[in-house]
């Protein structure tokens, strides 16, 4: 099996990466009774031994000694990082694949990637070096980053372009969280802008989600929650984000990244385990992107759990299908009914029959709008090995035309500011940037809407790629 390095960049990355490492290690826990360090693990783990060196996967079974997550840390800040440090998954983390500065970058794409970026490159470089050198086969860096923020959205996508000179056969897949419209971040339009130009031009796959849908989401759970409560005779709780973290002790965030961990736990889980239609990370590029830059993968997950849902009853096949594909389920708070499917994948968890998967997938199929050049773009896989305290679960990933809308919506926010030249001085002050990034960044992203434009439409003009002759 391959093998993936995550890199956790910023607040928002690090804390997300956070909540992943501690839902892998649990669905691992709960697998590998023996405590061995099989194939599964050694995909997103190493085993070290007492010495802090590395145990390679030999062809007799190893016993676990002390794994550590093939993960980089970084924040231009040492708190987040710091309190990780100190944090139930704390042992996973190896202090040596770390780097903190002390004074952030004050919500400044262009402190991250142009100071930052030119300061630590060497640092950086060397970081992910070392972490490249542990592994055997090497298939797929995970970046996860805010793009609303300084470092996440700057040293992320600096690091996305120093992986794509460094490592061009190794798949770049990114998991941003954009800003939504009412974010805590003034500044947040010209970062995400910023970002999305590297974001378009070096990675693979983009996985975005936004902090509206995911927050939709942990209310609704907290509301499910308190009508099982209410039936159940148990005291009743206020159906508030705030109220449930204070119960459960959890930080604010903490539930909205346990449901986009659980998307990168089912995104990798045929590449953790056996199954029988195993779809591996590559294939995913393959079968979902159809045009280089038009790389943009929407995600809805079904059963949704955050912390507090214990206790919902579990669901049948059906029920689960029915329920990834409601809107109730969507990562990211966007329409893809006004739009057109470019292609879409199933990805199964569970002991589930083939007929019961291709009686759901017929049942959806009709409903949603496919090119007309690529009706039968669907891609089907199943892995056995169902989430911990469910039978089942069916993440959907589509790559559908109408993400165009969450990049008008960002374009017009992005207007509102520049037309005015606001808080435009501080990011002119750092050195190397410039006007220009801003209007090669606009432009950018003026094409990317524009090309969805003409694939989901019937016009002649090809979205823009690069023939390597
Ligand atoms: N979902 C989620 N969003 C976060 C988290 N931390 C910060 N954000 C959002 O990320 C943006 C700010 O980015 P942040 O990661 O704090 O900045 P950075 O440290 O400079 O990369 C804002 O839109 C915040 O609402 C987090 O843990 N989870
Ligand atoms: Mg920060």
């Amino acid at each position: 099996m391959s093998q993936s390095i995550i890199i956790q960049v910023g607040q928002c990355g690090n804390q997300i990466g956070c909540c992943f490492w501690d839902l892998v290690l649990r669905e691992h826990a709960a697998i590998n009774k023996d405590a061995n360090f099989d194939e599964a693990l050694n995909s997103f783990f190493c085993n070290v031994d007492c010495k802090g060196k590395n145990i390679k996967l030999g062809k007799e079974r190893n016993k676990i000694v002390n794994l550590k997550a093939r993960c980089v840390l970084v924040d231009m800040e040492e708190g987040v990082i710091n309190q990780l440090l100190k944090g139930s998954t704390a042992d996973v983390f190896d202090c040596k694949q770390l780097l903190t500065s002390q004074s952030g970058s004050g919500n400044n794409w262009a402190v991250g990637y142009k100071f930052y970026g030119n300061k630590y490159k060497d640092n950086l470089r060397e970081l992910i070096r070392k972490a490249v050198e542990k592994c055997d086969y090497l298939q797929t860096f995970f970046i996860i980053l805010s793009m609303g923020g300084g470092t996440g959205s700057g040293i992320g996508t600096f690091l996305l372009s120093m992986l794509a000179d460094d490592y061009p056969d190794v798949y770049r897949f990114v998991i941003p969280v954009f800003p939504s419209c009412d974010d805590d971040v003034i500044t947040s339009p010209y970062n995400s802008v910023l970002a999305m130009h590297p974001l378009t031009q070096f990675a693979d796959c983009v996985f975005p989600v936004d902090n509206e849908a995911l927050l939709e989401i942990c209310n609704r759970i907290a509301s499910a929650t308190d009508k099982l409560k209410s039936c159940s005779g148990s005291t009743s709780v206020r159906s508030s984000i705030a109220d449930s973290s204070r119960l459960h002790k959890i930080k604010p965030f903490d539930q909205m990244n346990n449901i986009v961990a659980n998307l990168m736990l089912n995104l990798t889980s045929s590449s953790r385990f056996q199954g029988s239609l195993n779809v591996d990370l590559n294939e995913i590029t393959t079968n979902l992107v159809p045009f280089p830059r038009l790389h943009y993968i929407t995600s809805s997950l079904a059963p949704i759990y955050g912390l507090m849902d214990v206790g919902i009853p579990l669901r049948t096949i059906d029920n689960t299908f029915t329920e990834a594909f409601s809107r109730n389920s969507r990562l990211l708070s966007f329409d893809p009914d006004v739009g057109t499917y470019l292609a879409s994948a199933v990805l199964l968890r569970g002991n589930i029959c083939y007929s019961d998967l291709r009686r759901n997938i017929d049942k959806i199929k009709s409903k949603l709008r496919f090119a007309s050049w690529n009706q039968e773009a669907w891609k089907v896989g199943l892995c056995s090995v169902p989430p911990v305290g469910h039978p089942y679960s069916v993440l959907t990933l589509s790559n559908n035309t109408n993400f165009a809308s969450i990049l008008k919506d960002l374009q017009l926010r992005f207007d509102l500011l520049y037309k005015k030249r606001a808080h435009l001085h501080h990011y002119l002050n750092v050195d190397g940037m410039t006007v220009d990034d801003f209007d090669a960044s606009m432009s950018s992203l003026t094409d990317l809407i524009a090309e969805y434009k003409q694939v989901a439409g019937s016009g002649n003009v090809l979205p823009q790629f690069e023939v390597i002759m």
